[in-house]
């Protein structure tokens, strides 16, 4: 099975009301595995980038607006299936349609204030985290010598924009303590 991952982030409403635990502990009881985690002020060209499919949309000012008006806690979760099961966890976007029990449902109510983001697909999953930019970024590397320092400063802007949330260095991979390997 296609083990896949997800961006998940704690919105600024939801560090501020004391959230952040509750939510990291929801994903980590389901049974995924963390591998990455920070708590970050978002500048507004990254929530720009974000949520480029929605500019255009009369709230995207708004939305903006309240992503970066606060720290937010970015989280990088990994599984088999884990896109699709951390959108039903989160629930619904409209937070008074989101079922009981799941995240949405249970602590928010407005839609412009609904605590947590889930990426919806597994593509979109590795572009929020980075990996395809590292991916990009390590291919892209075999032409650089080539090009002149012009071209290659805007390469490398792209590049940082093209990963969004995280950068090389700041996801792990581990094993739990209880795997079979790990047994003395
Ligand atoms: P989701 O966060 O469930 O993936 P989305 O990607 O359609 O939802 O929209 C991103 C965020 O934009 C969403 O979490 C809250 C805000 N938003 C979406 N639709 C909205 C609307 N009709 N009015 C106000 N904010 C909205
Ligand atoms: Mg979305």
């Amino acid at each position: 099975e296609q083990v896949d991952e997800t961006y998940i982030m704690v919105k600024p409403d939801g560090v501020q009301r004391g959230l952040v635990g509750e939510i990291i502990s929801r994903f980590e009881k389901k049974g995924f595995k963390l591998t990455g985690l920070k708590l970050f002020q978002c500048p507004q060209d990254l929530a720009e980038e974000h949520y480029k499919d929605l500019k255009g949309k009369s709230f995207f000012p708004k939305l903006i607006e309240y992503i970066v008006s606060g720290p937010v806690v970015c989280m990088a979760w990994e599984g088999v299936g884990v896109v699709a099961a951390a959108r039903k966890l989160i629930g619904a976007t409209n937070p008074l349609q989101a079922e009981p029990g799941t995240i949405r449902g249970d602590l928010a109510v407005q839609t412009g204030r609904n605590v947590v983001h889930g990426s919806d697909s597994p593509e979109n999953g590795k572009r929020e985290i980075g990996r395809l930019a590292l991916l990009a970024s390590f291919t892209l590397v075999m032409d650089i010598s080539r090009l002149e320092p012009l071209p290659l400063f805007f390469l490398v802007r792209y590049l940082n924009y093209a990963a969004l949330w995280f950068k090389e260095g700041e996801l792990c991979q581990w094993t739990p303590a209880q795997a079979p390997s790990l047994r003395e």
